[in-house]
């Protein structure tokens, strides 16, 4: 097949499932065609089914606000003339899912019938869609694309209660590439981080409110003042300064590193020993599913679909958002154990199979098999 994939390019979550899936469908033949403002961050080397359009507003002075959603709905009418593409799909209900339900009635006016599959990934829903500005375009762009996927049951139930959705939304689950994963720990790395062999505790995220780094710290403090211990904090973000300065003043500043934004994951968390995802809400959590492919159990609020993730009591434990005195006690439980410690780093990767890419692919094709049908029934009749 020739898909047309929009994404937000970024380090995000939404971005990295989109990079990764479109890279595997191009793996197994399908001719991919990435449209977005910029190169996305994991996209590695381009090959010859793996395409990438730019694209590129220009600055009008007429404009205050440029109109980004509309230039991309251009781009992917004429990507789709261009290549003769058989589907869009989009990652993100705003503006990828609106500009490509507007790009789909263009091309149907011109005889031309192209499917838009839809996978929404959760802020876009829990924290945008509750803003009046967008939820009328939201709904639309939910209810007219030719199938909606939602990455958890969490974020499914959201979207109906939040949203005048008219109908089915498929969860098609995050996954992970688990061969990723299979590699040796950067021994010299992780001594730097931990001179004298502390444990690792890591975070990674984008530092914002929603993902309540602050607990973070109070829990790595509580845990710091019964065993010695070291904070590895990556990724950077608006709440980033005043969590480092928090350090500064509680006394722990020097057991914290902040190595800031990075390509990949993969390194920090093949060197740690414990994951903490305290987060008001994660419609799945897929910081937490990387640290459990690398075997590192998860300390997490049991929040949103976080709890679809991480199995409570086997690949980590889950506790109430803001329940930092809790989630102390579960990770000094494995920290101080090495036998449960060995047993949950065990059940983790054990965990993160259950979301290899490898059983979630086949889903997404399903989808676009079943759409390219309908659409062929519709042509024929
Ligand atoms: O909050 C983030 O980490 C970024 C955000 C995004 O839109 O990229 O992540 C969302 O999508 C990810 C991929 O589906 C999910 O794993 C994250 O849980 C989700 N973030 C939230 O729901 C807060």
């Amino acid at each position: 097949m020739k898909i047309g994939f929009v994404c937000y390019p970024t380090f995000g979550g939404s971005g990295v499932v989109a990079t990764e899936l479109g890279k595997a469908l191009a793996e197994k033949g399908h001719e991919l065609h990435f449209i977005t403002y910029s190169t996305p961050a994991r996209m590695g080397s381009l090959k010859s089914n793996l395409f990438y359009h730019e694209v590129r507003v220009s600055d009008y002075p007429l404009f205050d606000y440029q109109p980004y959603e509309l230039v991309l709905t251009s781009k992917m009418v004429e990507v789709t003339l261009a290549h003769d593409l058989d589907l869009l799909h989009v990652h993100y209900a705003i503006p990828h899912a609106s500009a490509a339900v507007l790009a789909r009635d263009i091309l149907q006016a011109q005889g031309i019938r192209i499917p838009v599959v839809t996978t929404l990934h959760g802020t876009d829903i829990t924290l945008l869609g509750r803003e009046p500005a967008f939820e009328p375009v939201i709904s639309h762009a939910i209810n007219r694309s030719d199938a909606v996927t939602a990455v958890s049951e969490s974020l499914r139930k959201d979207t109906l209660e939040l949203f005048g959705v008219e109908r089915a939304i498929q969860v098609v689950n995050n996954f992970i590439c688990t061969q990723h994963f299979e590699r040796a720990a950067d021994e010299a790395f992780r001594k730097s981080i931990a001179p004298n062999g502390e444990p690792i505790i890591t975070h990674i995220s984008n530092f914002r409110p929603v993902k309540r780094v602050q607990d973070v710290l109070e829990t790595f403090i509580r845990i710091r003042k019964a065993i010695p211990a070291k904070l590895l904090l990556v990724g950077d973000g608006p709440e980033r300064s005043r969590i480092e300065k928090m350090a500064m003043d509680q006394g722990v500043g020097d057991d914290i590193i902040c190595i800031g934004k990075i390509k990949n994951p993969v390194e920090p968390l093949l060197i740690s020993d414990l994951f903490l995802l305290p987060s008001e809400t994660e419609s799945f959590g897929l910081a937490a599913l990387e640290a459990l492919a690398a075997g590192v159990p998860v300390v997490a609020s049991d929040s949103g679909g976080i709890p679809e993730v991480v199995d409570h009591g086997k690949s980590g434990f889950l506790a109430p958002v803001g329940d930092v005195q809790q989630m102390a006690k579960y990770a000094l439980q494995l920290l101080k154990n090495p036998e449960q410690m060995a047993k949950a780093k065990k059940m983790a990767k054990a965990r993160a199979s259950d979301f290899r890419i490898q059983k979630i692919l086949p889903e997404y094709e399903g989808i676009y098999q079943r759409l390219m049908f309908a659409v062929q029934d519709e042509t024929e009749s």
